[in-house]
């Protein structure tokens, strides 16, 4: 049977472009693919860089204006890895001209940004790269709370830290300007944080946080600290920093449940400890899985039992769970409407770290 081709367009040129890149090359040598995928064309505004990148990772074409891309007939995906000032226009043009949309995360620079571009691209397959969600270690977390193994929830506790705010040759970049990023470690991390919160543990109802800003000449926040109440009844408590020195990304969460207790560090990602509290108290003891299978997530889709992931995979699977769903006509998650609940949640940390009190959500966000 002939599959349908895709061609690609890919608009950034950095590092996650170099990481969106092996996702498309690779997604097809791991998953049976209902589609043909190719890498028509990069677009970026340096043509000497972006020549050097395609020739790398063997995009066809380079392109140095984005509203070329959306104009041409021949493009069905359109995926953005620009700074995050650059979202919103390009996702609402190329969702109006019919094009299948992915992009990264934060989903934008404001509320108000991100629920025009959920409704723009409520007619078309969309995508927002919240990767962490499909370590196979976090799928299996999901997995196991569903199933009920860890019971009432009590705490959630999630940590993001990199050191990236201390080190100046890196804080420099677009990360570090409100006018391209809207906000600092709060949008680059913990909308990571609060996306692995909302998708293993709910909604959350209420919060207070506060942000801070160590570099004296800063426009966005180095760190914030958020306390939160989830609908389900359980408490949260979340740390972000670009200043934890001695972390390079480390992306953790620990619940606290009524039957046991899970917990999960990016830097040791093929592994999920897990304590069942429903054993007899003399057995009872946490135990650290080594979540790369047999009867894991993506187990058979990458390698062996005991043959750990990298970085790389969970965009893969993201991918090839993307391009499944759109063959079977289901609603994929994480898409825009989820990272529009992960940017309820961000702005409201901002009206709470500025107003210093409270700040109540619909529980919207799911
Ligand atoms: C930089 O802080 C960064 O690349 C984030 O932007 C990514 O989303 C995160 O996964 C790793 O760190």
């Amino acid at each position: 049977m002939t599959k349908q081709k895709l061609n690609i367009a890919m608009i950034g040129s950095g590092f996650i472009g170099k990481v969106h890149s092996n996702a498309f090359r690779q997604v097809g040598h791991f998953f049976d693919l209902p589609y043909e995928l190719y890498l028509k064309v990069i677009c970026g505004r340096n043509r000497a860089k972006l020549e050097a990148v395609a020739a790398h990772w063997g995009w066809e074409e380079v392109e140095t204006d984005w509203r070329t891309i959306i104009s041409r007939k021949d493009i069905d995906v359109v995926d953005i890895a620009v700074p995050n000032a650059l979202h919103a226009p390009i996702a609402i043009a190329a969702a109006e001209a019919g094009k299948i949309v992915l992009c990264e995360k934060p989903l934008a620079t404001s509320l108000e940004e991100a629920e025009r571009m959920a409704k723009a691209v409520r007619r078309v397959p969309n995508l927002v790269w919240f990767n962490y969600r499909r370590v196979p270690a976090v799928a299996f977390a999901k997995q196991l709370i569903d199933q009920g193994r860890t019971g009432q929830p009590f705490h959630y506790r999630a940590l993001y830290l990199n050191q990236s705010g201390n080190d100046p040759s890196k804080a420099t970049g677009w990360r570090y300007k409100r006018s391209e990023s809207g906000t600092g470690a709060a949008g680059d991390l913990f909308s990571h944080s609060i996306d692995l919160a909302l998708y293993l543990n709910g909604p959350i109802s209420e919060l207070t946080a506060m942000t801070h800003t160590f570099a004296p000449d800063r426009d966005v926040d180095d760190a914030a600290l958020l306390l939160a109440r989830f609908s389900n009844g359980s408490i949260g408590s979340f740390e972000v920093s670009r200043y934890g020195v001695g972390c390079q990304n480390r992306n953790t969460f620990e619940i606290n449940g009524s039957k046991g207790m899970l917990r999960f560090s990016l830097e040791d990602m093929n592994r999920l400890d897990f304590y069942d509290a429903t054993e007899t108290p003399n057995l009872q003891g946490s135990r650290s899985l080594m979540v790369t299978g047999p009867n894991h997530p993506y187990w058979e889709i990458f390698w062996k039992p005991g043959h750990a992931v990298g970085y790389e995979h969970p965009f893969i699977a993201t991918l090839g769970d993307f391009l499944h769903s759109m063959a079977r006509e289901e609603t994929f998650h994480p898409n825009f409407e989820d990272a529009l609940a992960v940017q309820r949640v961000l702005d409201a940390l901002e009206r709470s770290a500025l107003s210093r009190n409270w700040v109540r959500l619909d529980g919207n966000q799911q």
